[in-house]
C-alpha cells in the first residue's frame, strides 16, 4: 500500500471528535442544550465584534468556533493507560504535561493527549484530559485489592480496535476504510454503560472510599465524562445557563475576566444523576443511580512562562485564601470580586506581559521588516520601529487547581477529602510507557524558533536575554 493513501492523523482525530460529540449529545441531552447556548452566545459575540470576526476568518477557524476543544476520561490500570496512548497516537495526539490531583483531594494523576504542532492544532485541537486512578492512595487494603481485581478483569478496548492500532503502527497509517472502522471501534471505549459490573454493595464501598473510585471501577469502560466546546464569552454562557434549565458550577475556574486573557478559564454544568443498575443476587439487576457526566466550556488565553505561571499561582492562592468559593455558589460574587482585585497585580496589556517575561509570544517580521533585512537592531528596537510584530501563543494545556475544581464540583459537593500530596511522574510515565512532553519547554521552543526566523534583523544576543 502506498503511504499517500493513508488518512492523515488530523483527519482521523476530527472524525473521532465529531463522532464522540454526536454520541455524547445523544447520551446527555443537557450537553446538546449547552452546545446550542454556546453557539448562540458565540454568534452574538461575533456580531458585536467585527474585528474578532475578521481575525477568526483570517485564521480560518471561524467555522469550527463552536466545536469541542477537549474531553476527559478516567482510567483504571497501567495497561489501559499505555494502550490509550497508542490509540491516541493514531489520531496524532501525544501526552503533554503531568498533573498531580492528589494534592487537591482527587486520587488520580493525569496527562493531556493532544496535537502538538501548530498546523495540527489549527486543523483540530481536540484533546483528552486522561486520568489514571491511584489505587495506591486508598487506605483500605481489602477494598484496594477487590478494586484491582475488578479492573484487571475488564477489557475496555474492542479486539478490532486493538488490531487496527497494531496495523497503524506496523504500516505507518490507516487507509480510508480502516480509519473509519478505527473511529467506530474506538468510540465503543468511550460509550456509557448503564449496567454496572459490580454489586450495589461494592459500589457503595467504593463510593464511600471516594466517589471517583466508584466511577472508575464500577463500569465496563471509561465513559467520556464531559466534552468542552470553546466559547467566546464564558461569563455570558455561565450567566445564561440557568435560563436554559442547566445548573452551572458555582464559579468559573482560572483567571478573572481580563482585556488580555491568560491561560484558561473553564466552567461546567453540574453532573447529572443517572439511572444505573447493579449486579444483584441470582442474576437480577438492582436499580440505583450514579452521578458523573457533565458538560463544560472553555476560553483560552496566552501561555505563561514559569515566571508568569508562578505569579498566577501566587495570585490565585492569595484570592482563595481571602475567599474560598463554596460549592453552593453562596459567595460566588465575593470570590469574583476578590479574584479581580488580587489579579490587578498581573499586567493586562500584551506588551507589558511580554516585557515582564510573563507570557510566551511568537515573533514575525512585518512587511516593513522584511524589506529592511540586514539592519542590525535589537529586538525591542526592531519592535518599536515596526519591523517585528509579536502575537501571544495560546495556552493549549490545563491547570491543576482548575481541574480539581472541575472534578470536585462534579463529584458532589461533599467530596472533598485529603490525600497526602504524592506526585509521582516517574510512576505515571512508566505506566504510560513513555515520557510526557514538558509544556513549558514546548512553548519556549515555539517562541525561540519564531525569534530565529527574524534573525536577519534582530540581535539574537539581545533577544535571548
Ligand atoms: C477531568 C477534570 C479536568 C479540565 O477541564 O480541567 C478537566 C475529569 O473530571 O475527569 O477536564
Ligand atoms: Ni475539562
Amino acid at each position: 500500500m502506498k503511504a499517500n493513501s493513508y488518512v492523515c492523523a488530523d483527519k482521523i482525530r476530527s472524525d473521532f471528535s465529531a463522532a464522540m460529540s454526536a454520541m455524547y449529545r445523544d447520551e446527555v441531552p443537557a450537553y446538546g442544550t449547552l452546545m446550542a447556548l454556546v453557539a448562540t452566545v458565540n454568534a452574538e459575540t461575533l456580531a458585536a465584534d467585527p474585528a474578532l470576526k475578521a481575525r477568526l476568518e483570517a485564521t480560518d477557524t471561524l467555522e469550527r468556533i463552536c466545536e469541542e476543544r477537549h474531553g476527559a476520561i478516567r482510567l483504571g490500570t497501567p495497561d489501559e493507560l499505555s494502550m490509550m496512548r497508542r490509540v491516541f497516537a493514531v489520531m496524532g495526539m501525544y501526552p503533554v504535561g503531568y498533573y498531580d490531583l492528589s494534592t487537591a483531594g482527587v486520587p488520580v494523576h493525569s496527562t493531556a493527549f493532544r496535537p502538538i504542532d501548530a498546523e495540527s492544532l489549527n486543523r483540530n485541537p481536540f484533546r483528552v484530559f486522561t486520568s489514571l486512578l491511584r489505587l495506591d492512595l486508598i487506605a483500605d487494603e481489602k477494598l484496594r485489592q477487590e478494586a484491582a481485581e475488578v479492573l484487571a478483569a475488564r477489557k475496555i478496548f474492542t479486539d478490532e480496535a486493538v488490531d487496527l492500532v497494531g496495523k497503524a503502527e506496523r504500516d505507518g497509517g490507516l487507509d480510508a476504510v480502516d480509519a473509519a472502522r478505527f473511529v467506530t471501534e474506538v468510540l465503543e471505549t468511550f460509550r456509557w454503560h448503564d449496567q454496572a459490573i459490580v454489586s450495589a454493595d461494592m459500589y457503595k464501598r467504593l463510593h464511600d472510599a471516594h466517589r471517583l473510585i466508584a466511577d472508575v471501577v464500577s463500569f465496563k469502560g471509561p465513559h467520556i465524562n464531559h466534552l468542552t466546546p470553546r466559547t467566546l464569552d464564558i461569563d455570558k454562557v455561565q450567566a445564561r445557563m440557568p435560563e436554559d434549565g442547566i445548573a452551572p458550577k458555582a464559579v468559573v475556574e482560572g483567571p478573572p475576566t481580563r482585556a488580555c486573557p491568560i491561560l484558561l478559564r473553564q466552567t461546567s454544568f453540574k453532573a447529572l444523576e443517572e439511572a444505573v443498575s447493579f449486579i444483584g443476587a441470582d442474576g437480577a439487576w438492582q436499580e440505583g443511580s450514579h452521578t458523573a457526566r457533565f458538560g463544560e466550556i472553555e476560553q483560552r488565553g496566552v501561555a505563561l512562562t514559569p515566571k508568569g505561571r508562578a505569579l498566577y499561582d501566587r495570585l490565585l492562592a492569595e484570592t482563595r485564601a481571602r475567599v474560598h468559593p463554596t460549592a453552593d455558589g453562596s459567595n460566588a460574587a465575593e470570590y469574583e470580586a476578590a479574584l479581580a482585585d488580587v489579579f490587578k497585580a498581573f499586567p493586562d496589556d500584551w506588551d507589558g506581559i511580554r516585557k515582564a517575561g510573563l507570557g510566551y509570544f511568537t515573533y514575525a517580521l512585518t512587511e516593513k521588516g522584511r524589506s529592511a533585512t540586514g539592519r542590525n537592531a535589537d529586538l525591542e528596537t526592531a519592535i518599536e520601529a515596526g519591523l517585528i510584530r509579536f502575537d501571544p501563543i495560546v495556552y493549549e494545556d490545563f491547570l491543576p487547581v482548575s481541574a480539581a475544581g472541575i472534578f470536585q464540583s462534579n463529584l458532589g459537593d461533599d467530596a472533598t477529602q485529603d490525600f497526602v500530596a504524592s506526585p509521582n511522574q516517574v510512576m505515571f510515565e512508566r505506566d504510560l510507557g513513555s515520557a510526557v512532553l514538558d509544556e513549558f519547554a514546548h512553548y519556549a521552543t515555539i517562541q525561540r524558533a519564531s525569534l530565529e526566523m527574524c534573525l536577519g534583523i534582530v540581535n539574537m544576543a539581545a533577544a535571548a536575554e
